[in-house]
C-alpha cells in the first residue's frame, strides 16, 4: 500500500491533537504503519525551535522571523522524520504543516505569500500532503476550549486577539476553497463522535 502524508489543520482548540490520535488508532486497527508527528517540532532540534516561537519572551519576533523559524523547524522535520518515514512506507500523520504558515504568518500576520511559497519550494519542493483535514469551528468556541485549559499560561499564539484568529480561520478556508481535492473541511464544533465518523469515511477513501 502506498504511504500517505496526512495533515491536520485548524485554529487553536479545533481538536487536531485529539483527532490525530484517532487517525493513528484507525491505522493501527488496519495494520497500516503510521507515524504521528507535529509542527513546529518533531525532532529534538525542531522542538527547541518550537519553544522559541511559542514562549512569551521579552524580545519581539517579527512576522518574517517567525516564518523563517517555522521553515527551519520544517526542514529538520522533513529530513529526519517525514521523508524517511514515507520512504519506509509509513503513513505520516502530521499535526500542522505549511498550510499553518500560510494561514498564521500569511493571512494572520500579513507576511508576503511570495516569500512563503519560495521558502516552501526550497524546503519541500513538490512534496505536499495527500490529504489535509481542516477542522473548522467558530473562533470563540476554539479559544474557549484552549483558554479553559491554559489557566493563565497561554503561549504566544493563544494570547492573540479574536481578530487575529478570524483572519487565520478565513485564510484556511480560502486555502481549502483553492484546493478542494486535497482539503476536507470538517465541522469541528460538532460532537467528537460525529467528527471521528466523518474522518473515518475520508480515511476509507484514501486506502
Ligand atoms: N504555528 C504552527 C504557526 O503559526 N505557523 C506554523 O507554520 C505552524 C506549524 C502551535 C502553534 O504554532 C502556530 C500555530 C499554533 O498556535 P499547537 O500546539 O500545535 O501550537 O497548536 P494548538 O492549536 O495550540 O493546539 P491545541 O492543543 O490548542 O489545539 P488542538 O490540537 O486543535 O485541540 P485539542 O485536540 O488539544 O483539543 C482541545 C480541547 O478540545 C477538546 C479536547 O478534548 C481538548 O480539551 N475537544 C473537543 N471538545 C468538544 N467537541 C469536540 N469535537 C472536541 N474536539 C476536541
Amino acid at each position: 500500500m502506498t504511504a500517505r502524508f496526512i495533515t491536520l489543520e485548524g485554529i487553536e482548540g479545533a481538536g487536531k491533537s485529539t483527532l490525530a490520535k484517532f487517525v493513528l488508532a484507525y491505522l493501527a486497527q488496519r495494520q497500516i504503519p503510521g507515524r504521528l508527528t507535529r509542527e513546529p517540532g518533531g525532532t529534538p532540534l525542531a522542538e527547541r525551535i518550537r519553544q522559541l516561537v511559542l514562549e512569551r519572551g521579552a524580545e519581539r519576533l517579527s512576522p518574517v522571523t517567525e516564518t523563517l523559524l517555522m521553515f527551519a523547524a520544517r526542514d529538520l522535520h522533513l529530513e529526519h522524520v517525514i521523508r524517511p518515514a514515507l520512504a519506509r512506507g509509513e503513513w505520516v500523520v502530521c499535526d500542522r504543516f505549511t498550510d499553518a504558515t500560510r494561514a498564521y504568518q500569511g493571512s494572520g500576520r500579513g507576511v508576503d505569500s511570495d516569500l512563503i511559497e519560495s521558502l516552501a519550494a526550497a524546503v519541500h519542493g513538490g512534496l505536499a500532503p495527500d490529504c489535509t483535514l481542516l477542522l473548522d469551528l467558530p473562533v470563540n468556541v476554539g479559544l474557549a476550549r484552549v483558554r479553559g485549559r491554559a489557566a493563565g499560561n497561554s503561549d504566544r499564539f493563544e494570547a492573540e486577539t479574536q481578530a487575529f484568529f478570524e483572519k487565520v480561520r478565513a485564510g484556511y478556508l480560502e486555502l481549502a476553497r483553492r484546493e478542494p481535492g486535497r482539503f476536507h473541511v470538517i465541522d469541528a464544533a460538532a460532537p467528537l463522535d460525529a467528527v471521528e465518523g466523518r474522518v473515518e469515511r475520508i480515511l476509507e477513501d484514501l486506502e
